[in-house]
């Protein structure tokens, strides 16, 4: 049996160059064939984000928000999924919990106008309202950026963003993005944190959810208790 003191003298004994050899040992063994990396797994690229212009400079910390994160102070990093996944909410048709928004249509929601001006975002009516869409067959999603309003610093409140197997969220219903603290929106209490929207829009990871249905919901914000959205865009492909 090894006693306590040779123990201690095998380990002290290592030198940082066995110990570098280690290591590399320890990289190799998590790369042999049969691991995920070693099984031909996708190519990383950052996904292809095209940003509107900006409305205002910097990001106001001032807001009379509780639980508000932090601003970045720099450009977000680029976000990695596998290698030519695109916007797969392009044009696709938007549902609503309002279906007659007060200004603009919801078609706008995926039309590709990110600018934050008047005539580009869509205002839904007042409280708990959503939108979702549906990608007509199961994707593997990897992000869902949006914006609702950023023509001003705002933060929009109780956002929520789900994927389900079902048009009426009902079926392997998944939460990506919850800072509804309060369950105001009754989808469950999310512990997310409050965030201003910037021309840079809210990135939310899909994790490679496979669904078909995605909804973002929201309860107003700080400004007024109507809910706005300027787009859209679920980064995803199809489900293999
Ligand atoms: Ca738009």
């Amino acid at each position: 049996m090894t006693r306590p003191t040779e123990l201690i003298r095998f380990s002290s004994g290592l030198s940082p160059c066995r110990i570098a050899v280690l290591g590399i040992a320890a990289v190799c063994l998590c790369t042999l064939p049969g691991t995920r990396r070693a099984q031909g797994a996708d190519k990383l690229a950052p996904i292809p984000i095209e940003l509107p212009k900006p409305m205002f400079e910097g990001t106001p910390q001032n807001l009379a928000v509780p639980n508000l994160q932090k601003p970045l102070g720099r450009p977000r990093d680029p976000f990695l999924a596998p290698a030519g996944v695109t916007n797969v909410a392009r044009d696709k048709p938007v549902a609503s919990s309002d279906e007659e928004p007060i200004i603009g249509e919801l078609e706008q929601v995926t039309d590709g106008d990110k600018e934050g001006a008047e005539g580009s975002f869509v205002e839904l009516g007042p409280g708990v309202q959503h939108v979702s869409f549906d990608l007509g067959a199961p994707h593997e999603i990897y992000a869902i950026l949006f914006w609702h309003f950023h023509k001003q610093a705002r933060a929009y409140l109780d956002v929520v963003v789900q994927v389900a197997d079902d048009a009426d969220f009902t079926e392997n219903v998944r939460t990506l993005f919850n800072n509804d603290q309060g369950n105001a929106s009754g989808l469950g209490a999310g512990k997310d944190m409050n965030y201003v929207e910037t021309a840079e829009g809210k990135l939310v990871d899909g994790k490679g959810s496979l669904a078909r249905y995605v909804r973002l919901s929201s309860n107003g914000s700080n400004a007024n208790d109507l809910n706005h959205y300027v787009e859209v865009e679920i980064f995803g492909r199809p489900a293999k």
